[in-house]
Parts: C-alpha cells; structure tokens; sequence
C-alpha cells in the first residue's frame, strides 16, 4: 500500500472480499432485476462490462417517477487493436443482434457494444470469447488493453509490436476463474485462450492494483498510440529494434473541481535491451501495486507516485527489482503521428486501406449503412483489421485491386476515404460521451460531426479549406479522447460549455495549454475564427495553427478570448 495512504477506500474493500471479483455476480447477473448493485457494477468491470444508464431519458423517468433505463456497456480488448476478419464478423453479428446495432472502435483500440440488456450479457460475452477474442480486463483495476503503432508495412511488422503487444497482455490478465466460470463454456473455450495465470504465479494480489493501469508501445518513428499518455510507455528504436525506451507515469485524467489532479505527459525512465523489457514491465506494475494510492483513486495512478518521488527514485526501485540497468538516453522525438488512413503498399505484395469512421462509430445511420458496407467487404476481401488509437478502422492483407473496390464503394456514403478527407475531417474525433457515458457533462461524439462542419465552413470562407487542423473533443475532463494532445481540445464542463485547450503538442511529446474555460457552444466557431485569422495573418511559412499558438503564446492572450459563459450568462440576466 501507498506510504502516504491511510484509510483504504471503499473500492479496495470491495476487491478484496470478492473472491478473485466473483463478489455475489453469478446471482446479480441472473436475477430478473434490470439493474445490479453497487459492489456488482464494480466488480462487472473486470469482466470488461459496465453498468449505465440511458441518460437521454435519464431526466424525463426521474420526472415521470419511472426507474431508469438501465443499460450495459461490453468492452472487447483488443491487443495492437489486430482482428482478423471472421472475428469482425461475429462481432458484426452481435452488433445487429443486441444493443444499439452498432460497433464502436475506442481511442485505445478496442471494441465497446453498448446498450447491451443484463440478461444478453452471458450471450454476448460467450459469442465474443469463442471468436477467441475476450472481455477480460476490457476495464477494472487491472494492465488494460495494450495499445501499439498499428503500421501494416513489412518493415514495421518485423519490429514485432503485435507480438510483444499480444505477450504482455496474456503476462497482465488477472486470474481468471470468476470469468470463466460466470461466462464461459469451458469446454468451448479453453483457459489457454485468456492466458491468465493462476493466483499464485499472478501479478495481482486479490486485491488488484490500485487503479487501471496502460500501456503502449509506439516505434520511433510514429507515435500514432500518444504513447506518452500511459503508464507504462515503450518505444522500440526503428533503427535498431533491440533498444527500447521505456517512458512512465504518464495519463490525462483530471477534474474541474480538484487542482490536484492533473494531466500529464510519461517521464523518460531511459533504455533498455528488448530482452529485458518483460523484466522492467513487471518491476513497474509491482512498484505501482504496492505504493500507488489505495485510499484516494482521484491520486491512483501511477502518475502521482512518480510525480512525488521523482524518476530517479522511480528508476533506482525499478533496477533493483529487476536487476536490470537502465541506460541514460535522450527523449524520443518522433518524425511523426501518422493516421493510418492512407492506401498503403505493405511491400510484401499486399495492401491496405484505412477507413475514417466517425469518432470510431460503426453504425447504420442517416449517414448511409456504414455497418453493412464494412460486413460486406470483410466477407468478401477477407481482409486483416487493425483499429487505429483515433477509433479508424485499417483493412489490410487486400489486393491492390480490392483497395480501389472499396474506395469505389465507398463514395456514395458520407465517409469519404483517403484522399478524398479534409485534414481536419482526417484528424479530429471525440470521445464516446452522452447518452451512456455517466461521466459525460457534455455532449462529445454526437456534437463532432456538426462542429467539424462549422469549422469547414469557417476554414472555407477564411480561404483555406484544406487547412491542416486537428480537434479532439470529450465531454468531461477524463481526456478519453485524448484532448490534452490535440492541436485543439475542447473539454466538456457543462452541458452547453467547454474549455479550450491549444497548442504544439509536438508528435504527443508535450501537452497543449488551457486558452479559455467555460466557453459556450455558441461562442466556440466565432472563437476560432478570430484566432485563425490571426493565424493566417502571422504564419511562418507552412506552420500548423497549433505550432502558431504555442510559438506566439496565445493561451496568455485575454483579448482573443470569449467571456465565460457564467459572466455573460449574468451580464444577459443583468441587461
Ligand atoms: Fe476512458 C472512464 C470511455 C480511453 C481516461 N472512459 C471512462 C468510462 C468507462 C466512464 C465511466 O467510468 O463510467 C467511459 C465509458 C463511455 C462509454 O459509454 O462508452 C470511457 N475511455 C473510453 C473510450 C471508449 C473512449 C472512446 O471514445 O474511445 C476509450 C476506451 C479505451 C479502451 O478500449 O480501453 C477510453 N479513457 C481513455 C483514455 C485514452 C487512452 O487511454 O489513450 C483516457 C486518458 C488516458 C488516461 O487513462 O489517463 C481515459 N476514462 C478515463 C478516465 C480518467 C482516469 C484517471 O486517471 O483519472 C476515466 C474515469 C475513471 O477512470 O475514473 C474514464
Ligand atoms: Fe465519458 Fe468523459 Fe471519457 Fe468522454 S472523456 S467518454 S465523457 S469519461
């Protein structure tokens, strides 16, 4: 435990006495109650589900005296974020079968089904486990899904990202007895499958970690994962694959209402040899399981410790545990962030094609039957998929001919591909947000597609619509989609306001700044209008917006910005 906790909180207890978080599921899961009780929604969580509900009624039952609509969410983690196409394909299934009928690909390269009922839960979970693929530490205190670069070339390949990605996931499964037993059928899916290790050989005590804990894996030379946003950070030398530098303490996760949480970027902890990464992954974790906070999760993650002892105090513990040395090295820079999305020639006779979806939505919609159109290339190409860290989707292993096919077949959606993508529609996505985010203060994925198409329209008439411009939105300062590294992140605060945040944040390497807060919905085009033609006017050469801001500091700059929505709320009522 943490030296500086004193009282446990209630989430330990909880862990604690459940079991190896069986907790009193196999009764709540089957009982004709639409909802499950607190300790259960806790502990679902491991088994990668949560307990929501739908807040876009939440309002209007509460007024009616209804009890609310109670609703699931079900996370699939997905190492590297890799599937193979029959994969897809019963999660396809799954999706037009429960739920809202669609698929979300997340900021961290899983999948959720949302608006699951409790009783097709077992259903779903046990569909998901037999296309080998799980739920188990989708969510909880536990090493979640482990990102990395999902570069398809041969030459990225032989980097061998998937595999170490696909290792330390099985290393950091908790053991997992309650979950086969509540969900699946053994003999149908074998333990193996999970890979998780037995209590005694486990990382985790019964007691988990303190709080979840990510990692990911980035190479030199494309930081698409925001490696630096984890806990645990590797980047593997493109040059020479048997280095990796290992970055910690990194994570975006804070609250409008306590100045003591903050976002931050993961500190160099320095280098080491591929063959000792295992090793230095364990020493970590172990370190974070016995000092991290146990009594407040607001100051849980590892972050906090290292930003009280320090990262040399951080680097000391993590050799002498596991006696290996850690070599000095200079901080990575990385040449860039790619997307993904561009028709790509793999080099070994194939190709790949990224799809942009919106803010990572797969879904028949208004906008054209995007799910059906993906189910009906994946049966017929037989692609390999890999989701990107922006919720996009890579078909790859295609013909060369095929990538055309879909392009082709593509055009008459809303969703055009490569090419054919705006800058800004290439790099901006949200955050899952409303209805069933219970976090959400304000609106996120459902709020993108119309603020993109201002913005167009703004860029359009400033003269410059093919300006590269990125902005990432979430509807609460919990920074899902990453808002902190966003050449423009818009953070919810209130139902109708956000903060705005600007800057370089140079290839993920440091935060952007805080220019204004409680900006209202209304107030934000007009906003950026004002600095982008600030911009225009002041460019050097071909410099993005965000390297103009953090060049000229106009986060500082009180006259550009807009006043707060509760200042101009009591200058209406003062009128
Ligand atoms: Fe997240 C909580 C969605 C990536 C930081 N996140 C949540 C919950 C589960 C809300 C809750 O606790 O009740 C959201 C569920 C919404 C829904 O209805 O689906 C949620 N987070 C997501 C996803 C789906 C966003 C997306 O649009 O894709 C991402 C799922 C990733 C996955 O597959 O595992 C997601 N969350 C992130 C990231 C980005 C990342 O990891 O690269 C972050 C910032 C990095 C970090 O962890 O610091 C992030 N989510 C949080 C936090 C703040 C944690 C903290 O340390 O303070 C919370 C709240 C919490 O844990 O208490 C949170
Ligand atoms: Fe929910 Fe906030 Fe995360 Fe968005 S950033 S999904 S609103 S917790």
């Amino acid at each position: 435990m943490g030296e500086h906790t004193t009282t446990r909180s209630e989430i330990e207890r909880i862990k604690e006495a459940s079991r190896l978080l069986m907790g009193d599921l196999e009764t709540e899961i089957r009982n004709e109650h639409p909802e499950v009780g607190g300790e259960s929604k806790q502990l679902l969580k491991f088994h990668g589900v949560y307990a929501q509900d739908n807040r876009d009624v939440r309002a209007v039952r509460k007024r009616a005296g209804q009890p609310l609509e109670h609703i699931y969410m079900v996370r699939v983690a997905i190492p590297g974020g890799r599937l193979s196409a029959d994969q897809y394909l019963s999660l396809d299934t799954l999706a037009r079968r429960t739920g809202s009928q669609s698929l979300r690909l997340t900021t961290r390269q899983g999948i959720q089904l949302h608006f699951i009922s409790k009783h097709e839960l077992g259903v779903v979970i046990s569909a998901i486990n037999e296309s080998l693929l799980t739920t188990w530490g989708g969510c909880g205190d536990v090493v979640r899904n482990v990102v990395a670069c999902v570069g398809i070339e041969s030459a990225v390949k032989d980097l061998g990202l998937e595999r170490l990605a696909n290792d330390l996931s099985r290393r950091y499964k908790a053991p997992a007895d309650a979950y086969l037993q509540l969900w699946i059928d053994g003999t149908r899916v074998p333990n193996e499958v999970l890979g998780a290790p037995p209590i005694d050989s486990s990382i985790y005590g019964p007691e988990m970690l303190p709080r979840k804990f990510k990692i990911a894996i980035a190479t030199s030379a494309d930081n698409c994962v925001d490696v630096l946003a984890n806990d645990l950070g590797l980047v593997i030398d493109a040059q020479d694959p048997s280095k990796v530098r290992v970055y910690v303490g990194g994570g975006l996760g804070r609250s409008h209402s306590d100045d003591t949480t903050l976002a931050r970027v993961a500190e160099l902890l320095g280098e080491v040899s591929r063959d000792d990464v295992l090793a230095i992954c364990d020493s970590v974790i172990a370190l974070q399981r016995e000092y991290g906070d146990r009594g407040d999760r607001s100051h849980a993650r590892l972050k906090y410790l290292v930003g009280e002892w320090g990262i040399d105090r951080i680097r000391a513990e993590v050799e002498r545990r596991s006696g290996v040395r850690i070599l000095p090295t200079t901080p990575d820079t990385f040449s860039r962030t790619r997307d993904h999305l561009a028709r790509t020639d793999q080099g070994d006779g194939h190709f790949g094609l990224g799809i942009k979806l919106p803010s990572g939505r797969i879904a028949n919609s208004m906008a054209g039957p995007l799910l059906d159109r993906l189910r009906d290339f994946v049966k017929e190409f037989k692609p390999s998929l890999a989701i990107t860290a922006r919720g996009d989707m890579v078909l790859y292993d295609l013909a060369s001919n095929q990538t055309d096919l879909i392009i082709e077949r593509l055009a008459d959606l809303a969703l055009p591909v490569d090419s054919m993508l705006t800058p800004l529609q290439r790099e901006s996505f949200a955050c899952v947000g409303l209805p069933t985010c219970g976090l959400a203060l304000a609106e996120s994925e459902r709020y993108l597609p119309e603020l993109l198409e201002e913005l167009s329209l703004c860029l359009s008439s400033l003269g410059v619509p093919d300006l590269a411009l990125e902005v990432r939105i979430t509807g609460c300062p919990n920074g899902c989609a990453r808002p902190y590294l966003g050449e423009i992140g818009l953070v919810g605060r209130t139902k109708r306001s956000y903060d705005m945040y600007l800057g370089d944040t140079s290839n993920g390497r440091r935060l952007n700044a805080l220019f204004a807060e409680d900006v209202d919905r209304d107030e934000i085009i007009p906003t950026l209008r004002r600095l982008l033609s600030l911009f225009l006017a002041n460019r050097d050469g071909d410099e993005r917006f965000g390297t103009f801001a953090t060049r000229t500091g106009l986060a500082r700059r009180d006259d550009l910005k807009p006043a707060p929505r509760r200042l101009r709320r009591a200058l209406e009522v003062a009128k």
